[in-house]
């Protein structure tokens, strides 16, 4: 019996140290050492030993069964650590492999030219001024020398929302509006910029688009000053060989009022498809604030001058990139807007 119980340790201790896992490992323990397990199985016939033997043989199984548990212990140990050593290797991350390339989204056209004007005059000491898009007939029209059933009216078809709220057509009820708060400190020196909403719609006008209004009003502002401000404007912003013409025009809001153009960014000056061969693009319009404008605003208008200005982002975008078509800057085609 005691050579036999020295066999099945032996069988146990070897098994065990062969086991490729710790479920085999615990298959191989309930074999040997569970309930039904051989060393149990064993002991059961101890029944049939002598008095003298009992002692012996008891004595022999629990050193077998010590060291099989030892066995056990050790076994369970180092294959512990090596599923440890496993999983650290499965999970571990390779620093050298490339990484995941990430798709970097970039400025829209109307951004990036509305950002370079607006440094452009934040560059000159102006600020940037803002108001809301849905207006009174008051702002848009009435304070700017547009009484109603003025036939200039006509020169923007607005979209109204009742008989006295509006879409704004044009971002100066922000400086009218401004003026009134400003009044009669000076001077006042802001730009505009935001959306403006006429009944447009075709390849070089929409029904919405942005626009940037100037304004500088303190004493003794002269057209020289406008002149002056604007020619800078066009060079930082076409270029430096850029030339401006300042042509006599018409506005409700300003007098003398003027239109200005640029020397064709195309072909500079000489002609082509871009400036229908006149060598010129008209860019924006401007003059010397209405007297009118300056005293419904809170300015004594004998005392105080100033001029202005306005330009639709969306035409100075095209004229910069060459874009023919407005509606393009509206629609969000990726193949349109990687070129930029
Ligand atoms: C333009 C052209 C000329 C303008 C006038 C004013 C205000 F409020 F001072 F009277 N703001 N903007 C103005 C003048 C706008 O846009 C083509």
């Amino acid at each position: 019996m005691k050579d036999r119980l020295q066999k099945l340790g032996e069988q146990a201790r070897r098994e065990m140290a062969g086991a490729k896992s710790l479920d085999e490992l615990n298959e191989i323990r309930v074999r040997f050492l569970g309930k039904k397990g051989e060393l149990t199985q064993i002991l059961r016939g101890m029944g049939g030993l002598s008095a003298e033997e009992r002692p012996q043989v008891g004595q022999v199984a629990n050193e077998v069964r010590a060291a099989i548990e030892e066995e056990l212990s050790a076994r369970t140990a180092s294959l512990k650590e090596l599923v440890k050593e496993q999983k650290l290797r499965s999970e571990g991350i390779d620093v050298t492999l490339p990484g995941t390339p990430r798709q970097l989204g970039g400025i829209h056209p109307l951004s990036a030219v509305l950002e370079e004007i607006q440094d452009i005059f934040l560059g000159l000491g102006y600020s940037i001024a803002e108001g809301p898009e849905i207006e009174t007939d008051y702002y848009n029209f009435e304070a700017l020398n547009l009484p109603k059933d003025h036939p200039a009216r006509d020169m923007q078809d607005t979209f109204f929302i009742s008989g006295e709220i509006l879409l704004r057509t044009q971002t100066s009820p922000v400086q009218v509006r401004t003026m009134e708060k400003t009044a009669p400190e000076l001077p006042v020196k802001i730009i505009a910029p935001g959306k403006v909403y006429r009944r447009d719609d075709d390849a070089t006008h929409s029904p919405m688009f942005n626009q940037v209004e100037g304004l500088a009003v303190d004493r003794r502002i002269t057209f020289s000053d406008l002149k002056g401000t604007l020619a800078l404007f066009a060079r930082e912003m076409f270029g430096e060989k850029t030339k401006t013409r300042f042509r006599p025009s018409y506005f409700p809001f300003t007098e003398p009022s003027a239109e200005v153009d640029v020397s064709c960014v195309m072909c500079g000056g000489r002609g082509c498809r871009v400036c229908s061969h006149t060598g010129w693009l008209e860019i924006l319009g401007s003059g010397m604030v209405h007297p009118r404008v300056l005293e419904v605003s809170g300015y004594n208008s004998e005392e105080v001058t100033g001029f202005a200005f306005g330009m639709g982002i969306e035409r100075i975008a095209m004229l910069k990139y060459g874009i023919d078509d407005m509606r393009l800057l509206f629609e969000n085609d990726l193949r349109f807007l990687r070129q930029f």
